[in-house]
Formats: structure tokens, C-alpha cells, sequence
């Protein structure tokens, strides 16, 4: 699948900082050290609905991991999926009468023009599920043959067993787990399993459902876990150094991918950091599209609300904190977007340097978003009343929010 355009991002002056993040699987901070091409996976839409506000805040974070790493003079070697074939996708394209390879198309036509507005940097690779199908069966072949999966009625499914290292991910008890399987798209209460908590590899042809060509698994269509699994794995290769997604995607999604690839390949860890970012809540509850209470960036966009507001909402927010999504926060964001393009409107300011470097910082500290906003908040404040005499300040002001923010002022 081709992705989106990628907005420039301005070179600064100094030196850029390594970024200090928390890893869901050791529960702290740790300092990335990747090398000179920093690979990154994050997870994408499953493209039944429009990108709402969750969506874009937990792709706003990964966005500014790209840029710390790329003020680090790093180049970024970004991977994103479409979950284009999966249950609930199904199960809308049957409730609207729509064919579901169209719905996929529009959807995710939709989440390409909403990126391109808000400045997310694209990925390299923008790989679909059902184009990735190809790569999923040898693999899931694989696990079959070295004992790691068994099949069931047809299906095939992952022995979570024939990992050592299962459970590291999330750090969840078996309880907790199972909770969360039923939850998210897993089938614990299925008899026959070896274990609850197994999920499937590969689901045999249904009827009235796509299907394609398993080789030796039969006709059928991929499980969730496997496609980002195949697709990291051959864009990425092993040990890469962040898998991104929300936090809801901490378990089941990301654990099993990581056992899926730690079975598969006799190598640990998947990814050096697992990074997940909080929830964004509407009327006290999830955004979600199966929940229907949703804000989306296209219908912002056609109210004429500037993207650039709307990416400055995201930035207000940690992103690991659930927040909730108000008018206020996007009013707000307006009133902040309008100081700003005023301080760097003059011709003049007081000097720029400390700032970039405050920005930097808040940033490399586990995104600190907030943080930078705050710091050209302070600058604008003080510009705005008093002015200042360096020449070159409002321009080195607006790349900087530009190159680690994404805003164009
Ligand atoms: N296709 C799979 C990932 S392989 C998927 O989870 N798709 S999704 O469309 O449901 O979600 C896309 C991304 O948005 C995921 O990282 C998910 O964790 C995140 N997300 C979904 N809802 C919210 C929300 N309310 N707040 C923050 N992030 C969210
Ligand atoms: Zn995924």
C-alpha cells in the first residue's frame, strides 16, 4: 500500500538528545540506544471507521519519537500496518450492506488525509493484511511443524506454552489475562484449547467470509497477532527498537506478537521497548469505534478547525495519561496556536536558543509534550508583551515546533 505524503522536517541547530522512554515490559524508563537507522513498528488502524481522536493522539506519540530520533541526525526506519481484514471489519461491511474491500479502501484513504493534515511523518513500509497474507502462512506453517501451534476444528492456534518468555510483555497475572483475551478479540471460554489464552493463528474459511489460498493450513484468513508479526519481521527484522500502539494494545496484541516472533525465530526481545500510549476518553469512557462515541480529525477538518490546533490538543496531553476529550481542550488548543503565530509574526525576538534546548529536553524525557509546550508558551508570553531585538528568533522558534512538534506556525 502506498502511505501519505511526509511534511519536511527543519534541520536545528546543536545537537539533538536520546530519548529516555517507558517500556511497558520492565514498567520503567529506559534510554533507546538504537543505531544510526532507528527501526520503529507501530501498530495501525483496522480501517472500518474514521481516524478519531484516540487514533491520532496515539499516533501524535509515535510521531514524536520519530522526530527526537531524527534531531539526532538518525534516520528512521518506520513500519505501520492496516488490520485491512479482521472481525469487526467484517461485521460492519455485513450491518451497512457495503462490500468490505471498499469500506477498508475508503476508511483508510480517509486516515491518509487526516495524517497528511496533522503532520504524522509517513512510514516507509504501509503494509495491508491481506497483502501480507503471502508471508503470514509459512510462517504460521512454521509454528505448526515445531510444535508450537495445533489445530482445532480447522483453526490453527498459537501454543502461548511454547514461549519462556510469555507474560513479560504486559507483566499480567493468568486471571488478569483472561479477562482481557475475552475482552479484545480472543476466545478463552472456546473448548478445546490447550490453553485459554492461546489465540489464533490462522482462522479455516467460513461461510460468506473471505478467504485465501493457507497452503498446507487450508483456505482461511490470518489471526490478528501474526500479521504485525510478519509484517515487522520483514521489514524490521528481530529486536528492532519500539512497538508502538495504545495501551489497550498491551495485552493480548503485543504480548503475543512478541511470543509469536521469540517462537519463531529462537531470538529475544521482539522489540527493545514496548511504548504504549493512554486512552482518550469521550463522556468518561474510551473513545471507541464499537462504542460509537467518537470526535473525528476529518469532521474537525471540514468545520474548518486548523490542524494544527487539533495536533496542539494531542500535544497538551502526556502521552501515556488517559485524558478526555472537551471542547475546552480544543478551544484552548485555538487560543495557544493564535499566541503562538503572533510571537513569531514579528519581525524580531528576544533570542531562541535556551528554547530549543528546553524542547529537547522535555521531549527526550519520555515525550514530555506538556513540557515543550510550556516552554514556548513562556517564550511567546515574553516575546508577545516585550518584544526583542534577535533577528534571526521567530524563525529558529517556528522550525523548532515544526521539526519536534509537528505544528507549522
Ligand atoms: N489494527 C489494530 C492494531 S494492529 C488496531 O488496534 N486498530 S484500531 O483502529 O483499533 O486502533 C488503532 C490504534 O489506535 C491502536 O494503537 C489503538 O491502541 C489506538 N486507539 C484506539 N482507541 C484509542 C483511544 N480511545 N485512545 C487512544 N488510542 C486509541
Ligand atoms: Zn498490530
Amino acid at each position: 500500500m502506498h502511505a501519505w505524503p511526509a511534511s519536511e522536517v527543519p534541520a536545528l541547530p546543536g545537537k539533538g538528545r536520546d530519548l529516555r522512554i517507558h517500556d511497558t515490559a520492565t514498567g520503567g524508563r529506559i534510554t533507546l540506544d538504537p543505531g544510526p537507522v532507528a527501526r520503529i513498528y507501530v501498530c495501525g488502524i483496522t480501517p472500518y471507521d474514521a481516524t478519531h481522536m484516540g487514533h491520532a493522539a496515539t499516533y501524535n506519540a509515535f510521531d514524536l519519537v520519530q522526530r527526537v530520533w531524527l534531531d539526532t541526525k538518525r534516520q528512521v526506519h518506520y513500519v505501520q500496518n492496516v488490520t485491512d481484514v479482521d472481525d469487526p471489519l467484517l461485521e460492519r461491511a455485513v450491518r451497512d450492506g457495503e462490500d468490505w474491500t471498499e469500506l477498508a479502501e475508503r476508511e483508510t484513504t480517509l486516515f491518509r488525509e487526516d495524517m497528511t493534515a496533522l503532520r504524522m511523518l509517513p512510514p516507509k513500509h504501509y503494509i495491508g493484511a491481506v497483502e501480507a497474507i503471502p508471508g503470514i502462512v509459512p510462517l504460521v506453517e512454521r509454528l505448526r511443524d515445531a510444535g508450537a501451534a495445533y489445530e482445532l476444528d480447522g483453526d490453527v492456534y498459537f501454543s502461548v506454552e511454547s514461549d519462556p518468555h510469555f507474560g513479560e510483555v504486559s507483566g499480567l497475572d493468568a486471571e488478569a489475562m483472561r479477562l482481557l483475551s475475552a475482552e479484545r478479540g480472543g476466545d478463552p471460554e472456546r473448548p478445546g484449547k490447550k490453553n485459554p489464552l492461546d489465540p489464533m493463528l490462522w482462522m479455516a474459511a467460513r461461510e460468506g467470509e473471505p478467504s485465501w489460498d493457507g497452503g498446507t493450513l487450508g483456505r482461511g484468513r490470518p489471526g490478528w497477532h501474526i500479521e504485525c508479526v510478519a509484517i515487522a519481521l520483514d521489514h524490521l527484522g528481530m529486536s528492532f527498537d519500539v512497538q508502538g500502539g495504545g495501551s489497550d494494545l498491551a495485552f493480548p496484541h503485543h504480548e503475543m506478537g512478541a511470543s509469536h516472533a521469540q517462537v519463531l525465530t529462537g531470538e529475544h526481545p521482539f522489540a527493545r521497548a514496548y511504548v504504549h500510549a493512554g486512552m482518550v476518553a469521550l463522556g468518561g469512557e474510551k473513545m471507541s469505534k464499537s462504542k460509537g462515541n467518537l470526535v473525528f480529525v476529518s469532521a474537525l477538518r471540514r468545520d474548518d478547525v486548523d490542524p494544527a490546533a487539533i495536533r496542539l490538543s494531542l500535544l497538551a496531553h502526556h502521552y501515556r495519561s488517559d485524558w478526555e476529550w472537551t471542547d475546552q481542550v480544543l478551544a484552548d488548543a485555538v487560543e495557544r496556536l493564535a499566541r503562538w503565530r503572533a510571537a513569531v509574526s514579528r519581525p524580531d525576538g528576544h533570542s531562541a536558543e535556551a528554547l530549543v534546548e528546553e524542547v529537547r529536553e522535555a521531549l527526550a524525557d519520555d515525550l514530555d509534550a506538556p513540557a515543550a509546550l510550556a516552554a514556548v508558551d513562556r517564550w511567546a508570553a515574553r516575546q508577545n508583551a516585550e518584544g526583542g531585538t534577535d533577528e534571526g528568533a521567530p524563525g529558529v522558534v517556528s522550525r523548532t515546533v515544526d521539526a519536534l512538534l509537528g505544528v507549522a506556525l
